[in-house]
């Protein structure tokens, strides 16, 4: 179960890097550089998938990739069986009540049956220095950079409702990245895995975030444009 061996990792103190894989740009260099760069879990969705096919990408992704594969879903349209895990969000930053608990209900019955692993996830947009397409699409504001204890508020009432992990994110492309004190902000008031991502470029701001208390970061667009990323931080 992916959500143990997260929990596991952070009784330890032990980091963990996922790759965030977007469907609509994925290939075979992709591939090959997720390879070398070993991350301990890949991401696969997003909060608009512009290409068809969705499904079968990830079927042959997940035949393809040695890694574990966890849907991180911008829609109950994307719940597919060919993932070891999906990453169930809730998107608590935003006050759309169909991203709180609609779509959970349409997609709820199809998880059931697939009988796949949910990670009950607190979804909490930031200011990324720039308009995403999380916050286009949700229509929804996230929180202001500058609003750590809004950010650590609202990760508590996250983990008081029962919701197992707190992802951070500042949008996928985001020029600024979640500020180290608002991680640690909410890092020091609640016990459950913070995963952090969003405008992750250096291996500098990976370490940032590690040492401000993120137990869990993404990295996607980087890989896109510099392969070794990872591999080299991980050399
Ligand atoms: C977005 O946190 C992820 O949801 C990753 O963002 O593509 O900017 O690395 P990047």
């Amino acid at each position: 179960m992916m959500l143990e061996k997260i929990k596991a990792a952070k009784s330890k103190n032990q980091k963990l890097l996922a790759i965030l894989i977007d469907p609509d740009r994925f290939d075979e260099n992709m591939l090959n550089s997720i390879e070398r760069s070993n991350p301990d879990f890949v991401f696969i969705g997003g909060s608009l998938i512009t290409e068809g096919g969705f499904e079968k990408r990830v079927a042959d992704i997940k035949a393809k990739l040695k890694r574990p594969l966890i849907l991180f879903p911008g829609h109950p349209s994307q719940v597919t069986s060919h993932v070891d895990s999906i990453l169930f969000l809730s998107l608590i930053s935003g006050r759309n009540p169909d991203l709180l608990i609609g779509q959970h209900v349409v997609a709820a019955p199809r998880i059931k049956e697939l009988g796949l692993e949910t990670i009950a996830t607190g979804y909490i947009l930031i200011d990324g220095g720039k308009p995403t397409t999380a916050s286009y699409i949700s229509g929804t504001q996230p929180i202001p950079r500058d609003k750590a204890n809004i950010a650590a508020a609202t990760a508590m009432a996250g983990e008081m409702l029962g919701l197992q992990c707190i992802y951070l994110d500042a949008g996928s492309g985001a020029s600024l990245t979640i500020p180290v004190d608002l991680i640690r902000a909410v890092s020091a008031k609640t016990e459950i895995p913070l995963i952090v991502g969003g405008g992750i470029r250096t291996k500098e701001q990976i370490r940032s975030a590690f040492e401000a208390g993120a137990d869990l970061v993404v990295v996607g667009t980087a890989i896109e444009e510099q392969p070794d990323l990872l591999a080299s931080l991980l050399a």
